[in-house]
């Protein structure tokens, strides 16, 4: 799991290297957390890379106070940018894709569900733009990060290990983050208290590689700690709405990095939608990564 979190944190590094004209205060926060030099696994990648691939921005309306630039303070979402129409009102127009900023490496590139590889994000969505309206653009997402590879089949014995590693990963990363909240506030009260229980806890199995048969010994043994990391996971994905469903651009950011490390992931979050609704509702989740529903608590996430 840890080439997943090193992985995270080169997009956090880039982020922070460009930051996006259209992100959001909390954001950049996270990212400068992110940013400092021991975060390796306390990272929290979600925060961070929430709104990159976030194609829903609700476009703001926002009153002209200068006569300078009305375009000053418009926020346009991904993949368009704004202009002046002739009443000097600014408008959001599809950006064209050629005014991107030039892609300086292969990590920049994304893979379409098309699977067609695109120089960046920017290039990604201002194509998607131009598409607006048509049944290939409602169809076109973000698959991604990196350029189209062959990714292999995922067989039936890895998908079931698949979610052995990422609830230990999850319940990683929440230690973490509280083993370094001292002065930031990723974690509320509430959640401290929490994480607190299981970092106290004795039994708890060390960050590290494990062999799955040791991972699903712990799953089976120390069951209760996986119960809030699941629930704190999820609470940071549903954002855009907060309405106790992952849409396909709010599961996103966890699922676009994971996708060319981890074969299983596309399979995975699609079996988790049991009713093929194509959003993943709380219960969903946690029945996923093994929660019994006794245990699903919408509480727990706020
Ligand atoms: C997608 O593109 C990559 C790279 O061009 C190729 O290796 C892979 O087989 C393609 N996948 C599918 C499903 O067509
Ligand atoms: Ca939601
Ligand atoms: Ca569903």
């Amino acid at each position: 799991m840890r080439v997943w979190i090193f992985f995270v944190l080169c997009l956090a590094g880039r982020a922070l290297a460009a930051p996006q004209q259209d992100a959001l205060p909390e954001e950049e926060e996270a990212i400068e957390d992110v940013a400092t030099e021991e975060a390796v696994v306390g990272s929290n990648p979600v925060q961070v890379e929430v709104g990159e691939f976030d194609e829903a921005i609700a476009e703001e309306e926002e009153e002209e106070t200068t006569t300078e630039n009305p375009c000053l303070n418009h926020h346009c979402k991904h993949g368009k940018v704004c202009e002046v129409d002739e009443s000097s009102k600014p408008v959001c127009v599809c950006q064209d894709p050629s005014t991107c900023p030039e892609s300086v490496g292969e990590f920049e590139k994304v893979c379409g569900n098309d699977n067609k590889t695109y120089d960046s994000s920017c290039h990604f969505f201002a194509t998607k733009c131009t598409l607006e309206g048509t049944k290939k653009g409602r169809k076109l997402h973000l698959d991604y990060i990196g350029p189209c590879k062959y990714i292999p089949a995922c067989m039936d014995s890895e998908l079931t290990e698949f979610p052995l590693s990422m609830r230990d990963w999850l319940k990683n990363v929440l230690v973490s983050l509280y083993e370094r909240d001292e002065n930031n506030n990723l974690l509320n009260e509430k959640q401290k208290l929490r994480v607190k229980k299981i970092h106290e806890n004795e039994k708890r199995l060390e960050a590290g590689d494990h062999p799955v048969e040791l991972l699903a010994r712990d799953f089976e043994k120390n069951y209760n700690m996986y119960i809030f990391p699941v629930h704190w996971q999820f609470g940071q994905l549903d954002q855009r709405p907060i309405d106790g469903y992952l849409s396909r651009a709010e599961l996103s950011p966890l699922r676009a990095p994971l996708i060319p490390m981890e074969h299983c992931t596309t399979r995975f979050f699609e079996e988790c939608d049991l009713d093929s609704d194509k959003y993943i509702a709380l219960d969903e989740w946690a029945k996923c990564f093994g929660i019994k529903d006794d245990d699903v608590d919408q509480d727990m996430i706020v």
